[in-house]
């Protein structure tokens, strides 16, 4: 892919879109309608047959979202893209494509809250097992693997723990097994890792985050194979139906036009805090992809370009304390989501993953001591200054 516009930052700008083909529109139009209409009965018989391009109904595609779709294959170098209405929405459509009834899938050891819960809820309806692994070594991942195992699915960097998977070596060992890889790339956004090119199959995104960048949008997109996103997009998108909204796929092209200069910034400002947060005589541990003192530094330094704008940190103390110090916050709101202009944060325990059950949370290592800190794109001394003063509360 990629052909058109070589370089990243220009692609992310002009990817998909041609201003002369709509009167010379500079902005992509916004096509906001539910259907198009057919010049005869005839040409309607000719779409559904799929005997003749256009579009039909917004569910089926749609011009505007279809600009964000080609935008978001370019830049995670796959053959085609596809855009839904929340990245659960996404997330429940790529697994809903890949298992059937009785099947195994592989997972990262950690995922996303609501992740955790639809892995539930398929054991629950249709027996589709799961296992959780640090995959930190190849035997590791091996001895994980089971006939029945449909898909391998990670995220990394982990939310909220920060845990790195190297995507090279779990993509070669699942291509011996021929088992497709689904990496959720959320956190760090196809500037800063692109898990296809690693060999990885499908990639996945909650756009609700920085490819939106704005926190006005909740928005889902996925990547693979062209073959795969077109059977997706008859299938477990059409049927299912979680689309995404002509207005809202117009507000993440215009969002997605800055995402290079937001990741650098995002990352500037997290490894400055590091660096503060670290030497902070209220706080136990950090963890930052490319801290030199992260578990995984090799794998990040291997896979990332930076390491993004989410930090997690362990304070010293109990639940009450973290919830203490996050009421001290001025500058910083208290919310879950991640990724916006805003610096955000939130306790993983009590809010993005309270529906683990306490016993996995603390596998997956999300301790009550653990905060989970978005940081926004303001003067990255403002946000150290809010910290500071916050955390004064825990030393008395
Ligand atoms: N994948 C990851 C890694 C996520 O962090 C989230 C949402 C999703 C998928 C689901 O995306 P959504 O449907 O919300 O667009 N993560 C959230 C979080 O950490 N705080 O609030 C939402």
């Amino acid at each position: 892919m990629r052909e058109k516009y070589k370089n990243f930052e220009t692609a992310v700008i002009h990817e998909g879109y041609d201003s002369q083909v709509h009167l010379g529109s500079l902005s992509t139009p916004l096509f906001q309608t539910s259907t198009f209409t057919f010049e005869t009965a005839e040409q309607g018989e000719r779409r559904f047959a799929g005997m003749e391009d256009g579009y039909i109904y917004s569910r089926l595609g749609n011009p505007t979202v279809k600009v964000l779709e080609q935008r978001i294959a370019a830049l995670e170098n796959g053959g085609a893209g596809l855009a839904f209405g929340s990245g659960m929405a996404a997330v429940s459509a790529v697994l809903f494509a890949l298992t059937n009834a009785n099947d195994h899938i592989l997972c990262s050891q950690g995922l996303y809250g609501c992740t955790f819960g639809l892995l539930k809820l398929l054991k629950e309806k249709y027996q589709i097992t799961h296992d959780f692994s640090g995959m930190e070594t190849e035997e590791k991942i091996r001895s994980a693997i089971k006939p029945e195992t449909a898909c391998i699915y990670v995220e990394t960097p982990i939310n909220p723990t920060m845990k790195l998977i190297d995507l090279e070596m779990v993509a070669s060992i699942a291509k011996e097994y021929n088992i497709p890889v689904v990496v959720d790339n959320t956190f760090s956004t196809p500037y800063l890792q692109r898990p296809l090119d690693l060999g990885c199959d499908i990639v996945l995104h909650s756009a609700t985050k920085y490819i939106c960048g704005h926190g006005d949008v909740v928005a889902g997109l996925v990547v693979g194979k062209k073959d795969f996103i077109s059977r997706m997009a008859m299938t477990t998108q059409k049927d299912i139906g979680g689309i995404l909204s002509p207005f809202d796929a117009w507000l993440l092209l215009r969002g997605l036009k800055t995402l290079p200069v937001r990741m650098d910034r995002h990352s500037y400002n997290a490894q400055k805090l590091v660096g503060k947060l670290k030497k902070h005589p209220a706080i136990n541990r950090v963890f930052y992809p490319l801290d030199r003192k992260h578990k995984e530094y090799k794998i990040a330094k291997k896979q990332m370009k930076q390491g993004g704008g989410l930090i997690s940190f362990e304070i010293k103390g109990h639940k009450e304390d973290a919830q203490r110090f996050l009421n001290e916050l001025k500058l910083i709101k208290i919310a879950v989501s991640l990724g916006d202009a805003e610096s955000l944060i939130q306790h993983p325990a009590t809010m993005t993953h309270a529906v683990v059950p306490k016993e996995e949370r603390q596998q997956m290592g999300i301790t009550d001591q653990l905060i989970r800190l978005s940081v926004g794109l303001e003067a990255w001394e403002d946000i150290w200054a809010d910290l500071e003063e916050g955390l004064k509360v825990l030393e008395n």
